[in-house]
């Protein structure tokens, strides 16, 4: 059978790296439809501004900074001065009160930076205000994030899935008119000379994420049916989450012969990857390597990800894989907890995973307060034998969901299939008793005969 046309090349699962890491970076302006930002050829100077609304946590605002600056770095440029303010509700019109901005502009002139980058969402309006008052350009986090994510995508598909995102952060941000996006029909009529270039430039941009829009859901059917072939072998399909750095790609690498790009950066992998992986008890299970997640994921990315998350929310058990020598893993799983149950993947069961045990004892003490879980080393290989066998125990304990019918005779057959699993639905025919059921696979051995084969079944 052909390959259906994924309308984006010939590599819908490619981890290929064509090398192209041209950069359009998030510290400029931009202007066209695929951004069209300038290039960067110095590293800017940054100031960081977040807030801490009442009743939250201070420690987390900074640790939450602290990472930000991690993102700007990978960004291309450095955080040179940090504002922290404690605030009751953040200001529609300038997010920190017009007082704290106009001593932010201070700051901004004495450390002589060129943008200063807030640590949450900024409205339209906000960033607009803002510029005013900084006299200098203000960013989101989100701004930064989506600027990484761009660096990275190598892949058809990756790129794809990042302009997109950047291209549903920045349509309401087109500057100069305060109309929706709804409003603005476009087409025939609303041409002419009286169109200003902002209306051409929103129609192009409009155009440009609907095309995209319908590309990724031909990747997406094909990514439907390449699912589904995997699971008609009957092979459990696991998925790694985690953090982004976390050493999600380094353990792939090392438990399979994936050769995934591993980075000491942000976001260094963007596209899926599956490989086969034997277990020690037989078993094969498909492992899957995927984005990192971070504090404040865009929402514009989790929608634009979708086609490589869907292989999250669809995996049988999720390998959470944690830095174990990060300094704040509880709240790096909080963030990851988060996206799970963003993209519906929230009710998968999870195997915690604290990587770089080589790197302190972090990851060892994590592992003795989590029951179930494992403290690796994917550099060193140190319990990778021992986390093989947990990831086999945790597929072999999976119940499965299996149609049976059972003849009218076989009262016997019927008992054990009620003692041993759990019955979700029953319905008489001709034949016998169809019922729907939850089975252990070492119970479903002993009922195979009954079991309604899948591909024939109406
Ligand atoms: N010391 C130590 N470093 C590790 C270990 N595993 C991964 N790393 C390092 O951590 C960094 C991130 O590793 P990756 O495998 O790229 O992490 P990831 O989770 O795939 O990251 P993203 O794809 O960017 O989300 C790299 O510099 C790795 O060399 C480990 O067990 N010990
Ligand atoms: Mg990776």
């Amino acid at each position: 059978m052909p390959e259906p046309d994924t309308g984006l090349g010939d590599e819908p699962e490619s981890d290929v790296d064509d090398g192209d890491r041209s950069h359009r970076g998030a510290f400029g302006e931009y202007g066209g439809a695929s951004g069209g930002l300038i290039e960067r050829t110095f590293r800017e100077r940054i100031v960081l501004v977040g807030v801490t609304r009442d009743g939250c946590d201070t420690g987390t605002t900074d640790a939450s900074l602290d990472e930000l600056a991690r993102l700007v770095d990978t960004a291309g440029a450095d955080a040179v001065e940090r504002v922290h303010q404690n605030r009751a509700s953040l200001d529609p019109a300038t997010f920190v009160g017009s007082g704290k901005a106009q001593e932010i502009r201070d700051i901004a002139e004495r450390v002589d930076c060129d943008t200063v980058v807030f640590d949450d969402e900024l409205t339209p309006a906000q960033q607009f205000n803002l510029e005013k008052i900084l006299g200098r350009s203000a960013l989101d986090r989100t701004a930064v994030i989506l600027d990484i994510f761009a660096q990275n995508a190598s892949t058809l598909e990756g790129k794809a899935q990042v302009e997109l995102a950047q291209l549903r952060y920045r349509l309401p941000r087109l500057r100069g008119s305060g109309r929706t996006l709804s409003q603005q029909g476009g087409g025939i009529g609303t041409r002419g000379p009286g169109e200003t270039q902002l209306e051409v430039d929103r129609r192009r941009l409009v155009r440009r994420v609907h095309k995209l829009e319908a590309d990724l859901r031909k990747v997406q059917a094909h990514r439907a049916t390449q699912s589904k072939a995997r699971r008609r072998t009957r092979n459990r399909a696991v998925a790694l989450v985690g953090y982004t750095n976390a050493g999600k790609s380094s353990l792939l690498n090392r438990l399979t012969d994936a050769d995934v790009l591993v980075e000491d950066r942000l976001f260094a992998t963007l596209d899926a990857t599956t490989r086969r992986l034997a277990l020690p008890g037989g078993e094969m299970v498909y492992a899957t390597d995927t984005v990192g997640f971070v504090r404040k994921l865009p929402h514009q990315l989790v929608t634009a990800f979708k086609t490589t998350l869907d292989v999250v929310r669809d995996a049988d058990l999720l390998i959470h894989v944690v830095d174990g020598s990060a300094a704040d893993p509880e709240g790096s799983i909080d963030a990851v907890r988060d996206v799970l149950e963003e993209i519906g993947a929230g009710e998968v069961p999870e195997l915690m995973v604290f990587n770089k045990s080589d790197r302190g004892d972090g990851a060892a003490r994590l592992a003795a307060r989590v029951e179930g879980s494992v403290a690796v080393s994917a550099h060193s290989g140190e319990n990778l034998e021992t986390l093989m066998a947990t990831i086999g125990d945790r597929v072999r304990s999976m119940t499965e969901l299996t149609e049976l019918v059972v003849p009218w005779d076989r009262g016997d057959v019927m008992a054990s299939v009620h003692r041993e699993g759990q019955v979700l639905s029953e319905a008489a025919e001709e034949g016998g008793m169809r019922l729907k059921v939850r089975l252990e696979p070492s119970s479903l051995g002993a009922l195979r005969d009954y079991v309604v084969d899948e591909e024939t079944a109406p």
